[in-house]
């Protein structure tokens, strides 16, 4: 296993391990030192099958089925789809499912479709992020609790005209939200990140709304400057791992034509 930095926050491109054949406890080792390390792996896996797929997700940990995406049904419930042909990209800054009180440690996503160009991913270290904000920035943000909430993102379709009242008023009555600490601490490096994002992230606790919204709305921003940020351009068969403890990630959705990607994700636990 050849690792090869591709960002200076964060990405590496990891060479020499044929992902489909399965792995020995030593190689998933340091995969996962790797991805750590790195916050986001790309690894060449051209005919990953959805089982090899699940089987790399369950050498992380246990796998679940995604809150919303569809997925490849019986017995493939835990390979979620995105499909931009059923209008699914996921072109906000986002991390993984920050909704639920332990959101995935990690997703594996592999490329099923690209389109000719365009629709790269980006991602965004948390950690750099966060690292680069003024010691009164952070000590402002220190014990600031976010709510996360599922039904911000109907909220802002519905705001521009992409669901029915129903379709809101489900999402609400839903209620698929948590609060999570706007300052995380990574379990297994022990570094502080901010975790806080456009897609899911309310308000802060506590907090005058207009104080709240400014807040997020800076560090939204700074989360995502150029420095903290890795670009991905897909090549066929492309497999991205990110560690969601780690990382904010979006689509550009810049592509016409067909993008298909499975994604797998790895349940997350308490503390990370
Ligand atoms: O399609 C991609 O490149 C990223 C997908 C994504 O945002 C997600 O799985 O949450």
């Amino acid at each position: 296993m050849r690792i090869t930095r591709l960002g200076s926050a964060l990405g590496a491109r990891v060479d020499g391990l044929d992902v489909t054949a399965g792995l020995d406890a030593g190689t998933v080792e340091g995969l996962y030192q790797a991805l750590v390390d790195h916050a986001v792996l790309v690894i060449p896996a051209p005919g990953l099958t959805p089982d090899q797929h699940m089987a790399l997700g369950r050498a992380f940990g246990e796998i679940e089925v995604h809150a919303f995406f569809p997925n490849l049904g019986s017995g493939y419930e835990q390979v979620s789809v995105l499909d931009s042909a059923q209008g699914n990209t996921a072109s906000m800054w986002h991390t993984d499912e920050s909704f639920l009180p332990h959101p995935p440690m990690g997703t594996l996503t592999h490329a099923e479709v690209l389109p000719e160009v365009g629709g790269d991913t980006l991602f965004a270290s948390t950690s750099a992020a966060y690292d680069a904000l003024s010691p009164n920035m952070k000590a402002y943000l220190e014990g600031l609790v976010a709510v996360h909430d599922l039904s911000r993102t109907t909220e802002l379709r519905f705001r521009f005209g992409g669901a029915t009242p129903q379709q809101y008023a489900d999402a609400i009555a839903a209620d698929r939200r948590s609060l999570h600490p706007v300052v995380r601490t990574h379990p297994e490096t022990g570094a502080k990140g901010l975790f806080v994002n456009p897609t899911y992230t309310r308000h802060i606790a506590g907090l005058p709304p207009d104080e709240s919204d400014a807040v997020l709305q800076f560090l939204c921003r700074h989360s995502v400057k150029e420095p903290f940020t890795y670009r991905h351009r897909w090549a066929d068969g492309d497999l991205l791992v990110w560690d969601n403890r780690a990382t904010m990630h979006m689509v550009l959705n810049d592509f016409e034509g067909h993008r298909l990607m499975h994604r797998v994700s790895v349940v997350g636990h308490a503390g990370g």
